[in-house]
């Protein structure tokens, strides 16, 4: 029951199994392990896929040789765990050289540098199998506005998106590029705050076919959003191109705590949307342990957000087959016909009909809408009442 299977598309990061509890208050809690153990472990927990950073992968400074010894290594663990990489992404934060941003940095070769980076990041990405490429922007943003020009900060965001696009097309690389929007942390404020900003950026693109999002639970309840609605205009405009599930209070710090592990039930109307709408993409957990466990713990984290996964599918299949819910949903779409003379195409002859249609508003407005049922019913659902 409840075992996670590769048909389901789970994925982990290595910096989040990989995260050894470091905060900005304290050190590291966890002694760090290699790429290859971290294949091994996302193995045994029963995960589908592992995502990196290029640098989570080849540290910073590592030599051609190492470079090649490592990305060996690492193939070797993946072919023998059968674990994929449909992902890759570039660390542009970390380095004292993204302190003011990578792509929207004031300096130029500071923008130059980051083509680069996520250039060879790209490389290595598709080298080991990615079809997704992500891109947070970290550092792409302020501490106040006196220091970029935000106009000119989209427009360099805009041109570093439509040179990297130009470069995939160039090498043939069967890849599309996910973008992440996180509305701060650890910039004061981040450009393309939401998923929202960001579907509306892709469109002025050169090649937004190309360009999709990559929404995030916390990210969008930092902003004190409805991640779910987010996730379906995505969804609608075609834009779903990757996940990333953890969990986050309102009005918090960036958590990323385990998948479901604070809104329940908002987490099972993201699973539900997913799950009804045939999303075929990763389920990726951008998450990681809480700072007071082990690697056991780690492995309990990883478990738990894919256990909580599946357990949240099986109620959303309960919830579609639950005859007094059903019920309720029927009645409440019901439709006699009686205004489809008004609705669809437009044309001057329907306009002028619904401008003399008589609507007894009162009477209208008296029907209940059985929503608190609804919820209740959804609430016991929930919680296994039903
Ligand atoms: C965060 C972000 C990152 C990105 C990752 C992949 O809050 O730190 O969510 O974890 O998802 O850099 O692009
Ligand atoms: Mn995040
Ligand atoms: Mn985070
Ligand atoms: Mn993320």
């Amino acid at each position: 029951e409840y075992k996670p299977k590769p048909e389901h598309k789970f994925t982990f990061g290595l910096w989040t199994v990989g995260n050894t509890g470091s905060d900005p208050f304290g050190a590291s809690v966890r002694e760090k392990i290699t790429p290859v153990e971290l294949v091994h472990l996302l193995a045994e927990v029963g995960a589908w896929g592992v995502n990196f950073h290029d640098n989570d992968l080849v540290p910073i400074d590592a030599t051609p040789s190492e470079r090649d010894q490592i990305v060996r290594d690492f193939k070797k663990a993946l072919a023998e765990t059968g674990l994929v990489v449909p992902m890759a992404t570039t660390n542009l934060f970390y380095e004292p050289i993204f302190k003011d941003g990578a792509f929207t940095a004031n300096d130029p070769k500071v923008r130059a540098y980051a083509l680069q980076k996520t250039i060879k990041a790209i490389d290595l990405g598709v080298e080991l199998g990615a079809k997704v490429y992500v891109f947070w922007g970290g550092r792409e943003g302020v501490e106040s506005d006196a220091t970029k020009d935000p106009i000119t900060s989209i427009k360099r965001s805009r041109e570093a998106m439509n040179y990297l696009c130009e470069y995939v097309k160039d090498q043939n690389y069967d890849l599309k590029f996910a973008l992440e929007a996180k509305p701060n942390e650890p910039r004061g404020d981040m450009y393309n705050a939401t998923t929202g900003h960001m579907l509306g950026f892709i469109e002025t693109l050169d090649y937004p076919e190309m360009v999709g999002v990559n929404p995030e639970v916390a990210h969008e309840h930092m902003a004190g959003l409805n991640f779910t609605h987010g996730v379906a205009q995505a969804m609608d405009a075609g834009k779903l191109f990757h996940i990333d599930l953890n969990d986050q209070a309102f009005g918090r710090y960036d958590q990323d705590f385990r998948f479901g592990s604070v809104n329940p039930k908002s987490a099972f109307f993201l699973v539900k949307l997913l799950e009804d709408n045939h999303y075929d993409g990763s389920r990726h957990f951008d998450a990681h342990a809480y700072r007071t466990e082990d690697y056991e713990g780690v492995k309990d984290f990883a478990r738990g957000c894919m256990r909580t996964y599946l357990i949240l599918k099986e109620k959303a299949e309960r919830w579609n087959a639950d005859s007094e819910i059903q019920a309720i949903v029927a009645e409440v779409n019901a439709d006699d016909g009686s205004m489809n003379q008004y609705f669809g195409k437009y044309s001057s002859d329907k306009v002028n009909a619904l401008k003399s249609h008589p609507f007894d508003r009162k009477a209208i407005a008296q029907r209940g809408m059985k929503y608190e049922r609804l919820d209740q019913l959804t609430i016991e659902v929930l919680l296994g009442a039903r």
